[in-house]
């Protein structure tokens, strides 16, 4: 559904589309809101990255065994920061924190569990390539009010989510957010008004495409069905053309837009490949299903999952659903 005309600004499309839940209390409208706070700070750091002194490593690795980059950092704090004041979270995770983010005692703890990678893509900033953030939100199980606990959050599958969205830090600055009521849409950043405005409605995944992105860099330490499977897809028949950033939000972005099919998948390294079920996957997939797109681990919808730890990780096969179906089906001949 959309109904809004191009040119909305993200604040009017959330308080029309939420009004019509009676049992709305403002938390989720007042959680994006600050989520767009955190997102304009953190594009306005990254666009003055290189002048700012933020470009470059910490000199520290993070949880997941990875150089921490200054803009990381700054990305953690900013959407922490904007999260955990105003009422509306229970519990944040990110991928940049071993454990759960607790909301202090002073601050109600709100009805909401927010999942986040701050900065995705981060080793591309020196090279000015697109970054961006993803989230992921369910709804707490234990009672509002109350410190919220893992279990918010682990035990979940991926289809209690209720919303998802990402923001890209590319050309442009793009917000794209996806609830099953609205459908996926996304909202361009004016810098010069400080507003985001709806840009791209009701954006869907056509069944088919012919564009693949995965790092054939690994291709000989891929299961030898998935290397079959990608030699079929060079066929000229096929007209198929591959595209790979390294940056995963912004492979899934331009699929998103051009159709396409993205496999990070497991390998003889790394067995449950590399992107995180909570930060990465999840909220990819609930974006991809909603565009009429689908999402597997190489076997079973990624949105099918239980998240079993913070840090967990999964192969990702998403995109347009004829091809997402037909790699699934090759891993699994
Ligand atoms: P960084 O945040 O360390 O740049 O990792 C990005 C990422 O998690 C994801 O955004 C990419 O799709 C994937 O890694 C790229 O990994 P490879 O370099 O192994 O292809």
């Amino acid at each position: 559904m959309t109904g809004f005309d191009e040119g909305t600004t993200l604040d009017r499309f959330l308080l029309e589309t939420t009004r019509s839940h009676p049992q709305a209390t403002g938390q989720f409208v007042t959680l994006l809101q600050q989520v767009t706070l955190a997102a304009k700070m953190i594009s306005a750091r990254v666009n003055r990255a290189g002048l700012a002194g933020m470009i470059g490593a910490t000199g520290e690795t993070n949880i997941q065994g990875e150089f921490v980059q200054k803009l990381d950092i700054y990305a953690n704090e900013t959407m922490k920061r904007a999260l955990e004041h105003p009422g509306v979270c229970g519990l944040i995770v990110s991928e940049e924190e071993e454990g759960p983010i607790h909301i202090p005692e002073r601050f109600h703890s709100g009805r909401y569990i927010f999942t986040m990678d701050p900065l995705d893509g981060s080793s591309n900033i020196d090279v000015n390539a697109t970054i961006g953030t993803i989230f992921g939100v369910f709804r707490r199980k234990s009672p509002e009010g109350e410190a919220g606990k893992l279990e918010d959050v682990l035990g979940r599958t991926g289809r209690e989510q209720i919303a998802a969205g990402y923001v890209i830090y590319g050309s442009g600055t793009l917000l794209v957010l996806a609830t099953r009521d609205t459908g996926v849409n996304g909202f361009t950043l004016d810098p010069s008004v400080g507003e985001f405005f709806l840009s791209h409605s009701d954006l869907k995944l056509r069944p088919s495409a012919t564009t693949y992105s995965m790092n054939e860099g690994y291709a000989k330490l891929w299961d030898p069905r998935l290397a079959a499977f990608v030699d079929g897809l060079k066929e000229p028949s096929r007209k198929m053309t591959q595209r790979y950033i390294g940056s995963l939000v912004a492979d899934f972005h331009r699929n998103l837009l051009k159709g396409g099919l993205f496999v990070y998948p497991a390998t003889t390294k790394a067995p449950d490949g590399k992107l995180r079920v909570l930060y990465e996957a999840f909220p990819l997939a609930l974006i991809a299903e909603i565009a009429g797109g689908a999402a597997t681990n190489g076997r079973d919808p990624i949105l099918d999952m239980t998240a079993t730890s913070l840090h967990q990780r999964t192969p990702l096969v998403i995109g347009n659903t004829e091809l997402v179906e037909e790699c699934t089906a090759a891993l699994n001949a």
